[in-house]
């Protein structure tokens, strides 16, 4: 029978966690792959968990057609079991069981891409999160481990490849024109982590010798063609296995290592056990067709899903609600290895800030959301809509202040119990935080409010200088917003890095009574655990100014009243870079505000010169890393000044940003010409951080210069465009020439730019997204360009990347004009999530989620906002994925 996914979504409590009734030792599994039938046959051994309440064998299963069900021998009749929704239950099994299931499956016709699914004539898998109940039935959850050996047979020539988990122990002809090659992981491992690919691909390979002096094999698979563009790949994951020798003490456990790139992917990468998958957006790069974010985008995933080894695979998610034990974690661990490969202190500085800046623009959102939730959820609709940046980004954060409160050998040695303590387990966050508390003695009670509780802290500070005592009180008073279901928060445990800057912006030597043992630093971790609390610092000859939250220590809101002349003093002068850069967000932010409400009420608009003359100080400060000048230099967005309205008005925030920009240019077009001139980098591409802080810097003024309207600047883009020897130098000149506002001559010459670059990288789909991507977020791009281009040949919505870079890209980066005031914007989304929902649940989903905070814009928006939602709301055979992203939107 074939059984489809329940109609009613129920909710899944964490509350409800039930051990399984049945573990399983074994599974063998038997592939014949076609690619409109394929038949799966497996075998495994179980038996009774007398621990569990559960009586019951349960299986999972999802569109599957079960040809057999045997156990211990016996076809199963169908009154031996029951089927409801996507469970099977076998009640009074007995308790050691060999059950057999053979099943068949479709995956051509599997767009979700979730399960067995094919991708350009190739078989690729995907079973995070409750993928593998597509292929058979099986207890598909995280706590259930086991050893797999797996058999794949398939013709030969379609499929020359054939690759599975672990090492390759058997291979052969089968006559018939078919061949066979058996797999077996030596780990065992929840289903989750189960992966096959067959098809036609090539690969770079390399023997790689471990500090252990054990030698590995490390492949790259790619589709023909595409040998070419695996070298960063590689040489990223081998940074990888090197720095978790020498950071963490871990080793690669297996003796092949394989990374596979498919275009048809719904997420970034996945870390199957010895088989990463990954889209070709994380793999695929050389100089022509990448750019320096690729690069360094292409570095920490393939980290990523690397480090997942040990901190996901080896130690595993007892059940999905711990998603972030696994996930966090190894953020955590994939910022610090980019971080580390970096080196110097700003390099590392300006790699927390472009962190902290995801997390602030996406994440410090979904908490003011209708989908804020604990970064170990309660409960959830279904699990895929979970993989959230507060999953995984506030989950870092959450790490990363235990980094912050044991230092780096406390947490070293934390990181190292926990291994001892749980390798081969599936666990939960709690057992983490035990790791890191009896490690270091601390008591960690209080830090689990960090894990239970939703929304962003905002802490408050009042100062008090007292000359004649020459004491300074610094009182920090914390409170956390409501969120759904979670109307009171109790205090967390947060530490505040901090300093104090004499008039002279030097640190001044701290000596706090409550911090006795560390007298005489300059920067100090404040533990504020209390509502409200009082620091105070002695022997303080003169007003200081503080420097709170260094390096971003905690994922709060710090509100404080700054002078704009403190804030100049700390962004020229204070020793924490992360606090440099944030003062000078801090005064833009102040402007970008007051014009937003300037343009509102019709008023004239200005920039001061105390603000312009700080940026031209740090734009010319050569001693600064240009990435960090860079930074400072780079305008908060519009969708962070678009939180601190309580009404969103995206057209005045569009206007005032504009406006800031052009005012910049203006003042500092010689200076910015000069940085521009002096950041070239002529002679062969290279991704290292010098260069690309360079390149970097010489867009960003590329970027501003075309600010200002006239030949010259023009002529500067495009001629850069034109003799761009690299991607991250054409495409910064063709957006900035597509952005630019000036003659209908040089409109044409913008147009015919894009038109060659289309025709120049027809064949690479990575660029052609870009080049959809480019066009989304232009500044003149509106919804009917946006339905033109969702006309032209090379757009489609099958392929999640392809409909991401239009669709997305509108969606969510384009908000002056996705927020078109009758509301097209809205309309073209609906249908969009719509047309979705019926290929690939996941990416529709995420589209919806594009409307999460509807209700922060102003009533005339909010009609046409929730006539879309409603519309998608009252869509028949909508998913559960959707499903309840729009209902909680709407609630
Ligand atoms: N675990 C992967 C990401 C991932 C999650 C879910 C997926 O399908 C629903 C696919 C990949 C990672 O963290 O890299
Ligand atoms: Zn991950």
């Amino acid at each position: 029978m074939r059984n489809d996914t329940a109609s009613k979504p129920e909710t899944i409590f964490r509350k409800d966690y039930i051990a399984p009734g049945f573990w399983v030792d074994t599974v063998e599994m038997g592939f014949d792959l076609d690619l409109s039938a394929t038949h799966v046959a497996t075998r495994m051994t179980m038996r009774r968990n007398h621990d569990s309440s559960e009586k019951d064998l349960v299986l999972f299963g999802e569109s599957l057609k079960l040809l057999q069900l045997r156990m211990n021998g016996v076809n199963l009749k169908k009154s031996a079991y029951k089927i409801e929704g996507e469970t099977l239950r076998i009640a009074n099994a007995p308790d050691e069981v060999t059950l057999e299931i053979e099943t068949r499956i479709n995956p051509l016709k599997n767009t979700s891409l979730s399960g067995l699914y094919a991708s350009n004539g190739n078989f690729i898998t995907q079973c995070e999160a409750e993928g593998f109940r597509k292929i058979t039935w099986f207890p598909d959850r995280p706590d259930v481990m086991a050893k797999y050996t797996v058999m794949l047979r398939a013709d030969k020539k379609k499929f020359p490849v054939l690759l599975s988990n672990g090492n390759l122990i058997e291979e052969g002809d089968l006559g018939d024109g078919r061949h066979f090659a058996k797999w077996e992981d030596p780990f065992k491992k929840p289903s989750y982590l189960f992966a096959l690919v067959a098809g036609k691909l090539v690969c770079q390979e390399e023997n790689y010798k471990l500090k252990s002096g054990r030698e590995v094999l490390l492949q790259v698979w790619v589709e023909d063609g595409n040998l070419d563009k695996t070298q960063h790949a590689m040489d990223s994951l081998k940074n990888s296995i090197r720095w978790d020798e020498e950071r963490f003490g871990l080793e690669l456990d297996l003796d092949r290592f394989m990374i596979v790139a498919t275009g048809d992917f719904n997420m970034g990468a996945m870390e199957n056990k010895g088989l990463n998958i990954f889209n070709t957006k994380y793999v695929l790069a050389n100089p022509s067709i990448a750019t320096d974010v690729d690069y360094a985008g292409i570095e920490s995933v393939v980290g990523h899903e690397y480090f997942h080894n040990w901190t996901g695979n080896r130690v595993t998610c007892r059940d999905w609600f711990q998603l972030s034990l696994k996930e966090g974690l190894t953020v955590f661990r994939d910022q610090e290895f980019s971080a580390d490969l970096v080196g110097t202190a700003t390099g590392r500085a300006v790699k927390r800030i472009e962190d902290v800046r995801l997390l602030r623009q996406v994440q410090f959102s979904e908490d003011a959301g209708p989908m804020a939730h604990p970064v170990r959820p309660d409960s959830f609709v279904e699990i895929n809509n979970f993989y959230t940046v507060t999953i995984y980004e506030k989950g870092s954060e959450v790490v990363r202040m235990y980094y912050t409160l044991l230092g780096h050998d406390g947490f070293r040695k934390g990181m190292d119990l926990y291994f001892e303590r749980h390798d081969g387990q599936a666990v939960e966050c709690d057992d983490f935080r035990a790791a890191m508390a009896d490690s270091s003695g601390r008591d960690l009670t209080q830090f689990e409010r960090w894990y239970s509780q939703a929304g962003t802290p905002r802490v408050k500070v009042d100062a008090i200088y007292d000359a004649e005592a020459q004491t300074y009180s610094i009182t920090l008073s914390q409170s956390c917003p409501a969120t759904p279901g979670q109307t009171e928060k109790l205090p967390f445990h947060i530490p505040v890095a901090m300093g104090l800057l004499g008039a002279d912006g030097k640190d001044i030597p701290l000596h706090s009574v409550a911090y006795e043992a560390q007298a005489g630093a300059t920067s100090l971790v404040l533990e504020l655990t209390e509502a409200s609390q009082t620091f105070v610092f002695t022997g303080v000859s003169s007003k200081p100014v503080p420097s709170l939250l260094r390096n971003f220590s905690a994922p709060v809101v710090l509100e404080i009243d700054y002078s704009d002349e403190e804030l100049g003093l700390l962004l020229a002068n204070d020793s924490d870079p992360f606090n440099r850069w944030e003062a000078g967000q801090r005064l833009a932010t102040r402007r970008l505000v007051k014009l937003t409400t300037a343009v509102q009420q019709g008023e004239e608009l200005s920039l001061d010169g105390m603000f312009i003359e700080a940026l031209r100080a740090t734009l010319n400060d050569a001693s600064l890393d240009p990435a960090f000048r860079e930074l400072v230099l780079t305008l908060p967005s519009e969708a962070m000044i678009a939180e601190e309205f309580k009404v969103v008005d995206p057209q005045a925030i569009h206007t005032a940003r504009q406006f800031a920009r052009a005012t910049i240019t203006e003042h500092l077009r010689a200076d910015l010409l000069s940085a521009y001139e002096g950041h070239l980098t002529p002679g062969k591409y290279s991704p290292d951080a010098q260069s690309m802080a360079k390149r970097g810097l010489k867009n960003l003024a590329l970027s501003y210069l075309l600010e200002w309207s006239d030949e010259s600047t023009f002529e500067l883009a495009k001629t850069q465009f034109d003799d761009a020897e690299n991607m991250t130098d054409r495409l910064a000149a063709l957006t900035a020439l597509t952005n630019f506002s000036g003659t209908d001559k040089q409109a044409k010459s913008a147009a015919k730019s894009l038109k060659a670059f289309y025709k120049d990288f027809k064949k690479e789909a990575l660029v052609i997204d870009k080049w959809f991507m480019l066009q989304a977020t232009a500044r003149t791009t509106d919804v009917a360009k946006i339905r033109d281009l969702m006309e032209h040949p090379a757009f489609t919505l099958n392929n999640p990347n392809r409909a991401r870079s239009l669709t997305f890209a509108f969606c969510n980066a384009n908000p002056s004009r996705f927020h078109a005031v009758d509301g097209s914007g809205y309309a073209l989304w609906a249908e969009l999530v719509i047309a979705l929902n019926k290929l690939n649940p996941q990416v529709a989903a995420r589209l919806a989620r594009s409307m999460d905070r509807w209700k922060k814009y102003p009533e005339s928006l909010q009609v046409h906002m929730k006539a879309a939602l409603q519309k998608v709301a009252d869509t028949k055979k909508l998913s559960k994925d959707v499903l309840e992203v729009v209902s909680k939107a709407l609630a």
